[in-house]
């Protein structure tokens, strides 16, 4: 064997650059289940499954094609515990001098990884770029360069000329780029119980993972059972068609829809596959583009979708490479308060924050505007220190890696990065809640007070959020309006809403349950 050739979990691609490189014959594939990975975040165990799972199923595939692999078990006694260990434990007992990988997707494996002090014998390490992307990063990063605020819209259309989805020669199909005015309506009672995403039965691979997990993972937030991902990719383009041939239709309607019976609405639900590369983006658009085209769904729906993944996904992958290695730990607003428990199933008379908590426990996932509307909103109106918010997306969701998670997080929602990703917070009032959702009419409180033991907690929140950032936002054109509502407001009901913001926040600061 002359060399070592590294697929990390979330590289599972025939396609990968690093496996298009190697050559079957002299190259030594080494896939290893370890415990840096499996605690650098404490991973939901649904997520730790489906990656043990879906990398033996893989590393089976390899072997069938003709590639020898080196595969670690988690419970192996010979187990290095680090990706590096397990590099150099297997470099060593091959006599290979040189180790081949696709960047990780997060700096800090991609620099322990290149550091040559991580493997005890003198090794060449070469790490190719991940080609698994629309954008390079150089493109990127020409893109954004001299730019004073980035929008990912105009990122965007660069993505849809390069890749040509949707377009009509050099214009967009439909005559325009995007369609969001017609998406975004709130669900009714009639949309509930949908047929949901594909799930899959566990086979032997899966369940012996699942008895591994149980043992190894017991006390981890999340439920492991029932277990119904796809873990390979003929399962995860079953639940691609599944998905374009049910719920595509209705993606952009539904888009921002919450629903207390109904965790998925029109949504993928393909993220986690596309993320650990059983997956190809590109695949995933051709065939929403697809049923557009045989008018099985409409361009709203098919646009809308193909901008979360060529113009969101792609865009945030960018800014994450481009801000560099600190950028979790920025705290633009200075935010220190701590993560309060009902982040992690603890008591809470919220019915939105206990709805999208529990739905997260069950299954490893929320919707983009759970994520974003409920349980973000609510972390940077009290003031979260976002480091934990960070750390606490990484662990709960089943396609979560820093490289996505991260601007999502630190960005979007928490505003922590003081504007890279957004050029406006996303704070609402329990208005936008009650509007997209069914959460409030079985809450404690009451979304319509705004001030007393009933009121809305994101209602008192939101004003002492705007408040207190006050000189940050006030000059924001698109927040000036907020400004001058609460200017002429009478003067008892500011002090009433500030000072009962101040006591929720003091009960969340003591642990007590709000
Ligand atoms: P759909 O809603 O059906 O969207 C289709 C696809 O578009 C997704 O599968 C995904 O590949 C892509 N996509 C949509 N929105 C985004 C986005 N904002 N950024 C990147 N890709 C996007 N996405 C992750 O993949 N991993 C994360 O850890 C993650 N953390 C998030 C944290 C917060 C606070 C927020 C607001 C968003 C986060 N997202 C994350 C983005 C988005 O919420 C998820 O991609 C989406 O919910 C996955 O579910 P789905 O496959 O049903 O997506
Ligand atoms: C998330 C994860 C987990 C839980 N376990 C492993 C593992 O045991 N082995 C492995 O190769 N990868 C794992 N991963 C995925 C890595 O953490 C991921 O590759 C990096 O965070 C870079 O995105
Ligand atoms: Fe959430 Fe407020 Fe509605 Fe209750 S009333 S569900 S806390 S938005």
């Amino acid at each position: 064997v002359s060399r070592v050739v590294l697929v990390l979990g979330d590289q599972l691609s025939p396609n990968l650059s690093a496996l298009i490189e190697a050559d079957k014959d002299t190259d030594l594939v080494v896939m290893a289940e370890v415990r840096a990975e499996a605690t650098y975040a404490p991973h939901h165990p649904k997520k730790i499954a489906f990656l043990f799972a879906a990398m033996r199923k893989f590393a089976a595939r390899l072997i069938r094609e003709g590639w020898q692999v080196a595969y670690t078990r988690l419970d192996d006694p010979d187990n290095t515990h680090s990706i590096a260990g397990e590099l150099a434990r297997r470099a060593d007992q091959h006599g290979a001098n040189e180790v081949l990988m696709t960047e990780p997707g997060e700096w800090r494996l991609r620099d322990a990884l290149s550091d040559p002090d991580s493997y005890k014998t003198p090794t060449k390490i070469i790490q190719l770029s991940d080609t698994r992307f629309v954008a390079t990063q150089t493109e990127f990063d020409a893109w954004a360069e001299g730019r004073k605020q980035l929008r990912m819209e105009y990122f965007y259309r660069d993505m849809r000329r390069k890749t040509g989805l949707l377009m009509d020669g050099e214009k967009p199909v439909g005559g325009q780029w995007n369609f969001d005015h017609d998406n975004r309506k709130p669900a009714k009672g009639k949309d509930l119980f949908q047929e949901g995403p594909s799930r899959f039965a566990p086979d032997d691979t899966v369940n012996e993972v699942l008895d591994l997990v149980e043992r190894e993972f017991p006390s981890n937030f999340g439920a492991l059972r029932p277990f119904w991902f796809a873990t390979d990719a003929d399962q995860a383009r079953q639940a691609l068609d599944h998905f374009v041939d049910q719920r595509l239709e209705t993606f952009g309607d539904y888009q921002d829809a919450m629903l207390q019976d109904d965790a998925f609405l029109s949504h993928a639900v393909l993220g986690l596959y596309i993320n650990a590369g059983l997956l190809d983006p590109l695949e995933v658009c051709q065939a929403a583009e697809k049923a557009y085209e045989n008018g099985k769904a409409p361009i709203n729906a098919v646009e809308g979708f193909i901008r979360q993944i060529i113009g969101w996904r792609e865009f945030v992958r960018g800014i994450y490479f481009r801000e560099g290695p600190d950028y979790t730990r920025r705290n633009a607003l200075n935010h220190q308060r701590k993560l309060p428990d009902m982040y992690w199933g603890g008591e809470t008379r919220m019915a939105c924050m206990a709805a999208a908590v529990s739905q997260t426990r069950s299954e490893a996932y929320a919707h983009h505007i759970q994520r974003l509307m409920v349980t973000g909103n609510f972390a940077l109106l009290a003031g979260i220190n976002p480091a934990e918010v960070h750390e606490w997306y990484l662990a709960v969701y089943a396609d979560a890696y820093e490289w996505v998670e991260a601007p999502n997080v630190i960005g979007m929602s928490q505003f922590a990065d003081g504007g890279v990703v957004g050029s406006k917070p996303y704070v609402s009032s329990g208005a936008y809640i009650n509007r997209m959702s069914d959460y409030c009419k079985g809450c404690a409180y009451s979304v319509s007070a705004k001030t007393g033991e009933k009121a809305c907690p994101f209602n008192v929140l939101y004003w002492h959020f705007l408040i207190r950032h006050r000189a940050r936002f006030e000059s924001n054109p698109r927040m000036g309006q907020m400004y001058r509502t609460w200017d002429k407001m009478d003067e008892n009901r500011r002090e009433t809403v500030l000072s009962d913001a101040d006591t929720l926040l003091r009960n969340l600061s003591d642990n007590k349950p709000v």
